[in-house]
């Protein structure tokens, strides 16, 4: 599957510049063949209210319309972001909306809308985003021009995700590993004396203060 798809570049230039009509609390929204929203750019939605969403499979694929949760950030392309990294930007900044279609199924739903900026806006289908699945919307104002280009990300990178992703994987290999030497080593503690071959060595007297150094000599 991964192999039909088309990779194009991230930038928003790549598709068509859909104004919505200002101020409004609805929005509509198409997943079309060739996994593209229609439109992708959204200009003047309304702040702080109730948008209604209604989004539309046209396609013969489930798609999902799912707005990322952090104003102003452009998510980094196909080149440096892969679809579980994509799955983890949403994992830690949630989102405003997120539905999930099946082929031709059309769903409406709610959310609350935020102050004025924009958002990046994507469908978290596997590889779908990395096919040029993505668009922008902006409430209270319009997109900015320069979206036109890829902008810098102002969050955690890709990198971020590898290093943490890397830490997390060698403390979890850290935690097994100490599991079982310690139950290693604990059935060695806990054998029977007579088990070991040899007697258990009496425990020193208590009453009487150890001796300093130098040691006494053994008998
Ligand atoms: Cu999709």
């Amino acid at each position: 599957m991964v192999g039909v798809l088309s990779f194009v570049s991230h930038p928003a230039s790549a598709n068509a510049y859909v104004v919505d009509a200002a101020g409004s609390a609805s929005v509509s929204v198409t997943a079309s063949s060739g996994f593209m929203f229609t439109p992708n750019n959204f200009n003047d939605v309304a702040t702080n209210t109730t948008v209604t969403v209604t989004f539309v499979d046209g396609d013969t694929l489930a798609h999902t319309f799912s707005i990322l949760d952090r104003q102003g950030v452009v998510i980094p392309d196909q080149s440096t972001i892969t679809p579980t990294q994509l799955d983890q930007l949403f994992t830690q900044y949630g989102a405003l909306v997120s539905m999930t279609n099946n082929p031709g199924q059309t769903n409406t739903t709610t959310f609350a809308s935020p102050g004025t900026g924009w958002y990046e806006f994507v469908c978290l289908e596997e590889g779908h985003f990395q096919s040029g699945m993505f668009g922008f919307i902006a409430f209270g104002e319009a997109l900015p021009t320069n979206l036109s280009v890829s902008a810098p990300y102002d969050g955690p990178g890709a990198a971020v995700f590898i290093i943490i992703g890397t830490i997390v994987a060698l403390t979890v290999i850290s935690v097994v590993l100490g599991f079982v030497v310690g139950r290693r080593r604990g059935s060695s503690d806990e054998m029977p004396p007579e088990r070991l071959g040899y007697p258990e060595p009496e425990a020193p007297p208590t009453s009487e203060p150890l001796p300093e150094s130098p040691a006494p000599p053994k008998p």
